[in-house]
């Protein structure tokens, strides 16, 4: 098959696309995915432009069973930022490949829940097909001058797939955004062998944190017997494949400097003027069993269980985004955690004051930054997290230097941000306790802690990482810089 031609020199491959169509009163509505990985390589393309492979995310709306096989992809769409490449998968696939193995079998298993993976062949059997629809795509649209970069663990066997199609001269990277679990762990899995083979189809395998790459390394020798060679590991085809941690960072000064905008001051001061109280704690997650959001409320609980002064003065803002709804232990934590904030503000709601506030939505860009603004406390507490963007987007939006984060010492953020009020998220009398002393501490040391804590956001932004990543088997990938000033998520 003939190549198309490309005029950039990045190639995306990611499941998810970085923004979602919707039909809307006036005609299309575009928003941007929420998400991790969307909002680490958005900027980067934002910046440099590229071609952006991903699942075209419309499985239900178009129903999909009996699709003519031979077509697999949407014609390219130029987008202001990059060209995307559309893929199509039946519902069965998306069902299968995607809420089946890749959430239900290795996003528990690499988060270390064992009790909540299931694993099921038909399911992996669709991962396999889907992988090489991407592999296929991806083949035929990267062009040997390209550096191809798939992301994360549901195109795990991508890298071996694309190998198999042929030599290739351009660079091969494949980053896996969540953590990576030890071997004892991993080889639960049924198909771990085969997992591992594909990973090191890549010329570089990176992760967030040193300790997952150690992990990874260590089940390649274990699970493989392949020998290492300093950091690398030797593959029995005779090729070298490059293993490190690349902790991912955010565009932080994109987010400062919106934080800093009249729009997003004039929210802060509407969020403010609503609040009815003095002081605000926020948390913002996807919603997510690992992130930790039930027992986050179990310690609110416990904070104003122990400190009726704080009632009526300080309130909860939980924000949580949709996620993965059709999986049944999503349903399932999303009612827990209804009923929960049901319960706790059904005890302590007193004079027009309610303790917590929950929002089931994602926000516009402009709107969670306000909210960052706002808030006199975040708690970011994920029971396991390969990195955490929220802690990252936090700190870059204190602008005025006075918030106060606590974070899970079981996200791997925890070790860029020592200065944070760091917790165990399991412990809950320790979280509630952090909480108070949060609410306490000094203006002064707030803002000595926040201050160093915006120097390692700054210093470790989503450019430097994109660097750092390449800059391993590549000797001087392109300096990029943050694209704030471009109209983003308009399509052409
Ligand atoms: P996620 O598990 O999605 O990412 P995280 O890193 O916190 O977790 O990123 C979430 C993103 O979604 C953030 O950019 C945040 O702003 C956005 N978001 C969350 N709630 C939102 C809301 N209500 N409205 C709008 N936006 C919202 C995965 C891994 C992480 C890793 C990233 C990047 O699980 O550990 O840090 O990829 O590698």
């Amino acid at each position: 098959m003939s190549k198309e031609r490309q005029t950039s020199r990045l190639v995306v491959v990611s499941n998810r696309r970085p923004f979602t169509v919707k039909r809307g009163p006036d005609g299309p509505i575009v928003e941007k995915s929420a998400g991790g990985l969307v909002a680490a390589v958005s900027p980067l393309l934002e910046s440099m432009g590229g071609t952006w492979i991903a699942w075209d995310g419309d499985d239900v709306a178009r129903g999909r069973e009996g699709i003519d096989s031979a077509r697999t992809r949407e014609p390219a769409e130029e987008v202001d930022f990059c060209r995307l490449v559309p893929l199509r998968l039946t519902q069965r696939e998306v069902s299968n490949y995607y809420y089946g193995f890749s959430n239900r079998a290795l996003w528990p298993l690499c988060h270390l829940f064992i009790g909540r993976s299931h694993f099921d062949p038909e399911q992996f059997r669709d991962y396999v097909r889907v992988n090489e629809k991407f592999a296929q795509a991806t083949h035929d649209v990267a062009s040997s001058r390209d550096r191809v970069w798939i992301h994360d663990y549901h195109l795990a066997l991508v890298p071996q797939l694309l190998r198999e199609r042929g030599p290739r001269a351009g660079k091969v990277g494949l980053f896996w955004h969540i953590p990576f679990p030890p071997w004892d762990v991993f080889r639960v899995l049924p198909w771990s062998r085969q997992i591992l083979r594909g990973m090191l189809g890549a010329d570089l395998v990176g992760f967030h944190l040193e300790d997952y790459a150690h992990h990874f390394r260590r089940s390649v020798r274990k699970g493989l017997g392949l020998q290492q060679d300093g950091d690398d590991i030797l593959t029995e085809d005779g090729r070298r494949v490059k293993v490190a941690g690349f902790p991912i960072g955010i565009d932080a000064e994109k987010i400062e400097s919106l934080a800093n905008s009249p729009p997003v001051e004039r929210k802060v001061k509407q969020i403010r003027d609503r609040l009815g109280t003095e002081l605000l704690i926020l948390a913002v997650d996807r919603l997510d069993y690992s992130k930790g959001i039930l027992e986050r409320l179990q310690a609110v609980e416990r904070f104003y269980e122990r400190h009726p002064e704080r009632r009526g003065k300080v309130v909860f803002a939980q924000i949580a985004v949709p996620s993965r709804a059709r999986v049944e232990e999503y349903r399932a934590i999303k009612r827990s955690i209804e009923e929960a904030v049901g319960r706790i503000n059904g005890r302590f709601t007193e004079d027009g004051w309610a303790p917590i506030r929950y929002l089931y939505r994602s926000l516009p860009l402009n709107s969670l930054i306000a909210h960052y603004r706002a808030a006199d406390v975040a708690m970011v507490t994920p029971l396991r997290d390969g990195m955490n963007l929220v802690a990252m987007e936090y700190v870059a939006s204190q602008v005025d230097g006075e918030g106060v984060l606590i974070l899970s010492e079981l996200a791997g953020v925890a070790e860029l941000l020592p200065d944070a009020f760091q917790v165990n998220p399991f412990d809950y009398v320790a979280v509630a306790d952090a909480l108070e002393a949060a609410l306490s501490e000094p203006v002064e040391s707030r803002r000595r802690r926040m201050e160093r804590m915006r120097e390692q956001v700054r210093d470790h932004d989503v450019f430097g990482w994109h660097e750092r990543f390449w800059g391993a088997v590549e000797p001087e990938p392109k300096r990029l810089r943050s694209a704030s000033r471009l109209d983003l998520f308009r399509r052409k």
